[in-house]
């Protein structure tokens, strides 16, 4: 269908956008990150996009940053350098973006890649998937965001466990541990996927920008912060078109259709 080491692809509303390097699992190689970025930007700022899905080619979601990368002696290569240039605009860009992702986990996750799917909203995986914080086993410690977010999705003494062993976590403990929101049979993944998507692209976007960053605000602040924010944020989705047109529509009893203002 393509060559390009990443796909975008828009189709009601949602956008997809494939890693596509199924030789090595979606090793990330600086073009495929450029590419990446790319494509994040690219859904961020089309109208016509409502929500997205991030997913794999092949069998794996993503084996993380490619190793052939490390093939020279060790502190050959500005490491520190090649995160602030890719993988950190990246991440901060993907977690920050107002409409919803969900993470397509087809196969496995490791290194970069597991952080990859963590910095999305939601991660729906097929029976199969699997997850690791393979840094470790390489001598390298987290990164691209995975001491944030793994912690905060499935607590920090497994997190820990996780980073420290490079353990392979099944799906159906991932389910068990929170890592994921949906395990469907490989063959449904892209109905169920799909399916979520939509429900997201057709909800209220100004609505589903702020309760992304309630949440994350909560998680952080106190109770009395958190109530401060809410507040705020109901005040700016009071005054919205969506807001009126599902109150009219309830009581018209037809569905509501949103136009994000
Ligand atoms: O540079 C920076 O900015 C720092 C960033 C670092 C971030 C990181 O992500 S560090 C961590 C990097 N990732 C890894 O260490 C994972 C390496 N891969 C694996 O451990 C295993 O491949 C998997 C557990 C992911 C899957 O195992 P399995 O048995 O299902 O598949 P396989 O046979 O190991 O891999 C299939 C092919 O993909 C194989 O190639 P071949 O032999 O068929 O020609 C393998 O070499 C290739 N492959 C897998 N992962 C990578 C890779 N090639 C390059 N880079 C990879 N990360």
């Amino acid at each position: 269908m393509s060559d390009q080491s990443v796909e975008f692809i828009v189709e009601e509303s949602v956008a997809t956008i494939a890693l596509n390097n199924p030789e090595t699992l979606n090793a990330l190689t600086d073009e495929m990150l450029e590419g990446l970025t790319a494509a994040v930007k690219q859904a961020e700022k089309s109208q016509s996009v409502r929500a997205i899905v991030l997913t794999g080619r092949g069998r794996g979601f993503c084996s993380g940053q490619n190793l052939k990368t490390f093939a020279g002696e060790p502190g050959e290569r500005d490491i520190g350098q090649h995160l602030d240039t890719y993988y950190h605009p990246l991440i901060q860009r993907l977690a920050n973006l107002e409409k919803p992702t969900i993470a397509m986990v087809n196969g496995v996750a490791a290194g970069a890649g597991m952080s990859l799917a963590l910095a999305c909203d939601y991660r729906v995986a097929a029976e199969g998937a699997r997850f690791s914080q393979a840094f470790v086993r390489i001598g390298l410690v987290p990164d691209s965001g995975s001491s944030y977010f793994l912690p905060r999705l499935i607590g920090y003494s497994r997190a820990l466990e996780m980073a420290s062993t490079g353990m392979m976590v099944d799906d159906k403990t991932a389910l068990a541990w929170g890592l994921i929101n949906r395990l469907v049979p490989a063959e449904s993944l892209a109905d169920e996927t799909y399916s979520l998507a939509k429900t997201l692209a057709f909800g209220p976007p100004l609505a589903l920008g702020m309760i992304k960053r309630e949440m994350a605000y909560g998680l952080s602040h106190n109770l009395t912060e958190a109530l401060v924010r809410e507040k705020d944020f109901q005040i700016r989705a009071a005054q919205t078109q969506d807001h009126r047109e599902a109150i009219k529509s309830f009581f018209a009893k037809t569905p509501p259709v949103f136009e994000g203002r």
